[in-house]
């Protein structure tokens, strides 16, 4: 690529300013962001699973509505995402076929069972929660259109966190049996949150190039540690027990020490070999084909009205 035209992309990224779609990027810039975006589209679908899980199962009417709302917010940010990657010249069809065939990624969390109706405020807390500590700051990457995808998206978040902190307190605070359900979920989701991040600094590939082009703001390491600062009193609040013995308050860093996820579990969990990897996939799949009429037939209906149009 033109060293110069590298350059002069470089000082806009440095300036601050605002990549847009039809501005000259850098081809590596252009294919990191489709992979990350396109992750990021995939897991907001993927993430609808585990949650559609309890939808007929929730305790309440109440809960229940406001679990269906949140489902739905998911599969919009997806959509949102799909459209902020189609800018950069991919087709949502392209990214489809990617995941089904197991050519793209989506977030390691998604490959965790939903087992009781505590594990559903647990993934508001936790998982919103690690997602909003990673959104924000994203609100202010470089690429125009995931930036702007990104403002409303973490709005909607923020509700989600709020309404798993809410559920998950009416469990702490119900009977014993209950609240033996939260501990359990928070056992569960703690190091698998952690791993929502990925890997640690020292083995993530791409954060070097990602921050340089501010496509990342902030290292994976960074992220983390300010979601166990942020969670951690949140967990004091529900009278639960972080599941880490080594959990400490750090006066002089002032931050908690806290134990590492087991990342021989995170990397084999990203390979495909998580507990609902194949289930996951397999609902994807099933989706897509059983959708084929639909796509085939607006297909249909719109070279119909093109070919009426041009006569
Ligand atoms: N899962 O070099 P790095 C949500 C891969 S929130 C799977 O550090 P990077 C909301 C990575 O792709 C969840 N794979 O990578 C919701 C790379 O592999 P590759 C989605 C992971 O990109 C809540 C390799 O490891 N959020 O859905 C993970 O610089 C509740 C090396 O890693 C986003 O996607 C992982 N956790 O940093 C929905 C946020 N971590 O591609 C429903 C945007 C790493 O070379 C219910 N994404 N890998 O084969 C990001 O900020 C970044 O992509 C990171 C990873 C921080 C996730």
């Amino acid at each position: 690529e033109d060293p110069e035209k590298l350059a002069a992309f470089q000082a806009r990224i440095d300036a601050g300013e605002k990549i847009e779609p039809k501005d000259w990027m850098p081809q590596g810039y252009r294919k990191t962001l489709i992979r990350q975006i396109g992750q990021h589209a995939h897991s907001e679908i993927v993430g609808t699973l585990p949650e559609g899980n309890w939808v007929t199962r929730a305790p309440t009417l109440e809960r229940k509505a406001i679990l269906l709302a949140k489902v739905q917010d998911e599969a919009g940010h997806g959509l949102y995402l799909y459209c902020a990657a189609e800018t950069l010249g991919v087709s949502r069809d392209e990214m489809t076929e990617m995941l089904l065939d197991g050519r793209m990624k989506y977030s390691s969390i998604f490959n965790y069972p939903s087992l009781n109706w505590a594990d559903i405020g647990a993934i508001g807390w936790l998982v919103d929660g690690a997602a909003i500590m990673n959104q924000v700051p994203l609100q202010r990457t470089s690429y125009g259109p995931y930036s702007r995808a990104m403002i409303r998206i973490c709005k909607e978040e923020s509700f989600h966190q709020r309404q798993g902190y809410d559920a998950i307190r009416a469990c702490a605070e119900g009977t014993p049996a209950q609240k033996k359900m939260a501990q359990d979920a928070l056992n569960r989701f703690w190091y698998p949150s952690l791993m929502m991040f990925g890997p640690p600094d020292g083995d993530s590939v791409h954060s070097e190039q990602s921050m340089a082009w501010k496509i990342k703001i902030n290292t994976n390491d960074e992220l983390r540690q300010k979601f166990v600062d942020q969670t951690v009193p949140q967990a004091e609040f529900l009278g639960l027990t972080v599941p880490d013995e080594n959990l400490k308050w750090n006066e002089e860093r002032g931050h908690y020490d806290f134990s590492q996820p087991d990342w021989s579990e995170f990397f084999d969990v990203i390979k495909g070999n998580g507990p609902c990897n194949v289930d996951r996939l397999a609902d994807r799949n099933k989706a897509w084909d059983d959708g084929a009429w639909v796509r085939e037939g607006m297909l249909a209906h719109a070279r119909k009205k093109a070919a009426a149009k041009v006569a």
